[in-house]
């Protein structure tokens, strides 16, 4: 990671999330045929933390993305959260920064838009495309998952099914009670049938013009770097203290356990110890 930090910062990323089935995967793939065709290199990250087996992500992400699966300038990498030190929220952007370096215009990130590492996640890129579905109480929904507030882009997908109109609606009557001076676009598709991909596209594309005028791409780059870096500081202090201080942390445990030393007193004397 070290020798890859300085051929990175070229990529473009576009986190696209929702809930499980809105149709993330089929709009990725809708959106690397559009990438491909002004030329661009384009690599896809679909995270899947809820699947034991990264090789279930790989499978179903494969079958709908599999248009791409001969072309040299699209590369298509799942990941689980098994087996990853430090998690997810630590493992996702390293696995972008290797796509950044490799020479990718544009990144990719799919998550199921639950649980707060993966709203983490999604929050951690250029722009942000919150997938609903239509139905009455979508947006309710992604609003309890926490999508609401990382939203750049909100995409109705699946509009050819009833209800599309009244969850563009909802979302518009939640948008209004923001005081946030970005508003971002609603665009519907039907993925399946590639409806709606230009729309999509040209409002990512508004998105990115946006903050690359009024500086704000490089300040959310910057905070994300801020937050990276408490993240791998946090996580060298958790793998000192299983090294070094196992048998202390052991001890103190019982300590804490018996009452006899509070756990804010433990953890500090902890971290001395290291
Ligand atoms: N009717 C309709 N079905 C769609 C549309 N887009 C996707 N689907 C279907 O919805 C199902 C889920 O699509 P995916 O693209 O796998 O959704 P996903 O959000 O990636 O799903 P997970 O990764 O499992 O959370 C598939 O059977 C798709 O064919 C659409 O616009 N209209
Ligand atoms: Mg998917």
């Amino acid at each position: 990671m070290q020798e890859l930090y300085p051929h990175t910062g070229n990529a473009y990323s576009i986190g696209i999330t929702g809930a499980p089935g809105a149709g993330k995967s089929s709009l990725t793939d809708r959106l690397v045929a559009r990438a491909r065709r002004d030329d661009l290199k384009v690599g896809v990250l679909a995270v899947d933390p809820s699947s034991p087996f990264s090789g279930g992500a790989l499978l179903g992400d494969r079958v709908r993305m599999q248009n791409h699966a001969t072309d040299p300038g699209v590369f298509i990498r799942s990941m689980a959260s098994r087996g990853h030190l430090g998690g997810l929220a630590l493992a996702a952007p390293e696995a972008v920064r290797v796509l950044d370096a490799a020479g990718n215009d544009l990144v990719l990130i799919e998550t199921v838009g639950v649980g707060q590492a993966e709203v983490e996640i999604t929050d951690a890129c250029d722009t942000t495309v919150v997938v609903l579905n239509p139905g009455w109480g979508d947006a309710v929904q992604a609003a309890k998952a926490g999508l609401m507030e990382i939203a750049d882009v909100y995409v109705v997908n699946k509009a050819d099914r009833a209800g599309a109109k009244e969850t563009v609606r909802e979302v518009k009557a939640m948008l209004q009670m923001s005081d946030a001076d970005w508003k971002p676009e609603i665009v519907e598709t039907v993925a399946v049938k590639d409806l709606g991909t230009d729309e999509l596209w040209d409002a990512i594309g508004r998105h990115r013009s946006r903050q690359d005028e009024d500086g704000s791409l490089a300040a959310r780059r910057r905070r994300r770097i801020n937050h990276e870096l408490r993240q791998i500081v946090a996580e060298r202090f958790r793998q000192r203290v299983a090294v070094e201080a196992g048998a202390l942390l052991e001890e103190l445990t019982d300590e804490v356990s018996a009452r006899r030393i509070d756990p804010y007193t433990a953890a500090d004397k902890l971290v001395a110890s290291i």
